[in-house]
């Protein structure tokens, strides 16, 4: 089985493409990557963005499809609406099934899109998706209204326009899941942590490959949860060693 991450690198490899090719090994896919952009980070500190050039994403793109076939992908960083209207355009293409990691601000507050972007990603890139995991901040800004109780994630995740997984960590560890109009939550407890660099990232990888490996999306969610809390609790930079993953 083989993966695709569209994603921005972070050298330090918490985030980005580097984390979530680390989190595919460790659930037994085989994963690709393809960068929207380079940054200089750490966990702590943000430095710089350089985007790359978009036909230059698309041939990184159209080279791996040249030769593997890819069913699932998921997508993180993609900085800017020209990125958003191109992956759009490949999902189609490709006819790929698209978990969209909706990356707007990184943990340690450096902006990792253009302005604006939650308006783009609702109107190319989610309609073509088949799930969406935003964190409460980025579900504010699809849903375009703010969230400060569980009523307000359940209202929000109705307003997404795709499938979608409102994450808990700023909710009491309440996740809200929306699949197919389906509303239900599952809660986790909270990890007391300094280190949640790259969790969003990691969370929408391992739901991806999960989904590769033939589990329903439901399924895919749960067992993604259960990944990135264990990973937390292990201080382990969000990815879990591989004899430690669940089947
Ligand atoms: O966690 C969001 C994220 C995604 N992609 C890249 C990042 C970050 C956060 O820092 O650096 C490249």
């Amino acid at each position: 089985m083989i993966v695709m991450s569209i994603a921005g690198v972070d050298p330090s490899g918490g985030a980005g493409v580097l984390t979530d090719i680390k989190t595919f090994q460790a659930i037994g896919v085989y994963g690709t990557g393809v960068v929207t952009a380079l940054t200089a980070q750490n966990p702590y500190k943000f430095f710089s963005t350089l985007p790359i050039d978009e036909n230059y994403i698309c041939e990184q793109i159209d080279s791996v499809f040249d030769s593997y076939e890819i069913e699932f992908i998921k997508t993180g960083m993609l900085y800017s609406p020209e990125i958003i209207k191109l992956v759009a355009k490949k999902i189609d293409e490709y006819n790929l099934k698209a978990v969209v990691d909706p990356v707007m601000v990184a943990t340690s507050g450096g902006d990792l899109t253009k302005k604006d972007i939650a308006r783009v990603l609702n109107k190319y890139l989610l309609p073509k998706s088949i799930l969406t995991t935003p964190n409460i901040s980025e579900a504010e800004k699809l849903a375009n209204m703010p969230i400060n109780t569980k009523e307000d994630a359940i209202k929000a995740s109705e307003k997404i326009v795709c499938n979608n997984i409102i994450t808990g960590g700023h909710l009491d560890g309440i996740n809200t899941i929306n699949i197919n109009g389906e509303i239900s939550t599952i809660k986790q407890e909270l990890i007391e942590t300094d280190n949640l660099h790259g969790t969003g990232c990691n969370l929408s990888a391992a739901i991806t490959a999960y989904l590769a490996k033939n589990n329903d999306l439901h399924t895919a969610i749960s067992k993604s949860l259960d990944y990135i809390y264990e990973s937390i609790k292990n201080g382990n930079y969000g990815t879990l060693i591989q004899q430690n993953v669940k089947e």
